[in-house]
């Protein structure tokens, strides 16, 4: 029987990354995200192992009815991607958008809090299961600008902690992946479609892709049932933390 993978945010960038290697390694997968087109195009893709969900993860109600109306077939989900997030603005904290903080704030912490209480008592219950939250290197120290942003990631740490505490007593595994750079459609978001300013982020560097990050999702749900991974910091090679970044 293979087993059962629920990826949030998986219509672009790391999340997409993380379902299509997941589904390449024999799981059937649960691909959610907001981006109705982006969904039904990797469903098609990836045909009758993938089962495609629409919700904002900010909507508790609709996250909660979308996952237990899950087909009977769907329903034991083995492993569950924490990944839909953004991060929106660059600017100091005391001239930030309360918007843009809103919703960080909701989708980063808040919409994984719904998915992680929608889906681990199911795991509970069946004795099996492993949660992977994608953190940030964002969320190990602040960096200029990054104030709000840097705060939801580093409650995604405490969150994902606490979960590994509160599990420990089950066979559930609960793993934090903390990327640095990665080139995906972050930044363009961050900047509200400012595709110039997006681009600069990823010059003189060579950034991290999507698949890396999925490369260290993978190692950790595949590790041996007794090893588990609780944190992975991965940075590209001239990146040292948030704010250490060697441009050639
Ligand atoms: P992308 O913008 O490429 O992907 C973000 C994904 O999150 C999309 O699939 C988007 O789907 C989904 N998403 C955003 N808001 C919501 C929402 N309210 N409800 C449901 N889905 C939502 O960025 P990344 O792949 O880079 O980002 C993925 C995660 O990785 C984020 O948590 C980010 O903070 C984290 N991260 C990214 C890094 C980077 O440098 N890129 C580094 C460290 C961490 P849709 O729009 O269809 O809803
Ligand atoms: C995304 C990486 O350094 O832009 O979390 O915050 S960074």
């Amino acid at each position: 029987m293979k087993k059962i993978a629920l990826v949030t945010g998986a219509t672009s960038g790391i999340g997409e990354a993380c379902a299509r290697k997941l589904h390449a390694a024999g799981y059937r997968v649960i691909i959610t995200g907001r981006n109705v087109e982006r969904l039904n195009k990797l469903k098609d893709e990836l045909g009758a192992d993938c089962y495609p969900l629409v919700f904002d993860v900010r909507d508790r109600e609709i996250a909660e009815a979308s996952v237990n109306a899950l087909p009977e077939e769907w329903k034991n989900i083995d492993v569950l991607v924490n990944n839909a997030g953004l991060a929106l603005g660059l600017e100091p904290e005391y001239q930030g958008d309360y918007r843009d903080w809103d919703t960080m704030i909701d989708t980063n912490i808040k919409g994984l809090l719904y998915m992680t209480r929608a889906i681990v008592p199911g795991m509970v219950e069946r004795g099996k299961g492993h949660v992977v939250n994608i953190g940030s290197v964002a969320g190990d120290a602040a960096y200029a600008n990054g104030n709000v942003y840097c705060a939801t990631k580093a409650a995604v740490k405490s969150i994902t902690d606490g979960l590994r505490i509160d599990v420990a007593n089950t066979p559930i595994r609960v793993t934090l992946l903390k990327p640095g750079l990665v080139e995906t459609r972050f930044s363009e978001v961050r900047f509200h479609g400012d595709t110039e300013r997006a681009e600069n982020v990823y010059k003189g560097i060579t950034p991290l892709t999507g698949e890396d990050i999925a490369d260290a999702a993978l190692y950790a749900v595949q590790a041996p049932a007794h090893v588990q991974i609780a944190e992975m910091l991965i940075l590209a090679t001239h990146q040292a933390s948030g704010s250490v970044i060697v441009r050639k």
